[in-house]
C-alpha cells in the first residue's frame, strides 16, 4: 500500500509519523568542538582506571553505517534516518567492564542522561553516531556524537554524549526518574516504568 497509511503500518506498535524531525531536547544546543571533545568510559571498568576517547582514536574503529527510524517515547517516529559512526561495541571492547556489569548510564552534556542495558548497547546496530544521512550531525541533534540505539525509544541515546559508566546495581537517567521504562525497548513498548 502506498501513501500516508501504508507507511503507518511499518511503524512501531503506537507510533505515528512525524510530519518534521523536529528536534527535542531542554534548554540551549551546547555548540561542541569536535576537536575537544572526548568520550570519558567510568564506572565498574575492568582495568579499573578511567579511559578517554577523541574522535582521532574512534576513527581507528571501523566506520559503520545502520538505517533506523527514530521513535520517540511520546509517540512520534521519524522513519528511514542513516545513522553513521562507530559500533558502541567496537568502543566497550576497547574500554570493556569488570565481569558481571549489566548496567550503563550514558551522560550528556548539561545532565542529561538516560540507563541501558549493557546487552542493548552492544547490539551490532548500536552507534555512536556523528553523521546522519551522509551528513555530520547538526548541533540540534547532537554534534559532535550521540548515541543511536535504533530498538530503543529516543530517550536512550543522549545527544552531545560524553560519558559511558559501567554499574553492577541499575541506575535512573532523567527520564527513568520521571517514570519512563528502565529498558524501552519500542518493539515491546516499553514506555512506562509501572508496566514491569
Ligand atoms: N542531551 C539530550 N539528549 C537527548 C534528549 C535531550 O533532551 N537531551 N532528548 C532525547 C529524546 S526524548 C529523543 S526522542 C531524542 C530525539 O532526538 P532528535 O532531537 O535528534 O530527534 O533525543 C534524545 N536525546
Ligand atoms: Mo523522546
Amino acid at each position: 500500500m502506498t501513501g500516508p497509511q501504508g507507511r503507518d503500518q511499518e511503524l512501531p506498535p503506537g507510533q505515528r509519523l512525524a510530519q518534521v524531525w523536529r528536534p527535542s531536547f531542554y534548554g540551549r544546543v551546547p555548540r561542541l568542538d569536535a576537536d575537544s571533545w572526548e568520550l570519558r568510559v567510568t564506572g565498574a571498568t575492568r582495568d579499573g582506571g578511567v579511559t578517554v576517547l577523541d574522535w582521532e582514536r574512534l576513527a581507528e574503529l571501523p566506520d559503520v553505517e545502520v538505517s533506523a527510524g527514530m521513535h520517540c517515547v511520546d509517540r512520534r517516529s521519524i522513519p528511514g534516518l542513516l545513522w553513521g559512526g562507530v559500533r558502541f561495541a567496537d568502543v566497550v571492547a576497547l574500554a570493556p567492564p569488570e565481569a558481571g556489569v549489566e548496567h550503563v548510564v550514558l551522560a550528556a552534556v548539561r545532565g542529561y542522561s538516560s540507563v541501558v542495558l549493557l546487552e542493548d548497547l552492544v547490539r551490532p546496530d548500536s552507534l555512536l553516531a556523528n553523521r546522519v544521512d551522509g551528513e555530520p550531525l547538526t548541533p540540534e541533534h547532537g554534534w559532535p556524537a550521540r548515541a543511536v540505539l535504533p530498538h530503543l525509544y529516543g530517550f536512550k541515546g543522549p545527544k552531545w554524549v560524553v560519558e559511558l559508566a559501567y554499574h553492577h546495581r541499575r541506575q535512573e537517567g532523567w527520564w527513568e526518574s520521571h517514570g519512563y521504562h528502565p529498558r524501552g525497548r519500542v518493539d515491546q513498548e516499553e514506555r512506562w516504568a509501572h508496566q514491569e
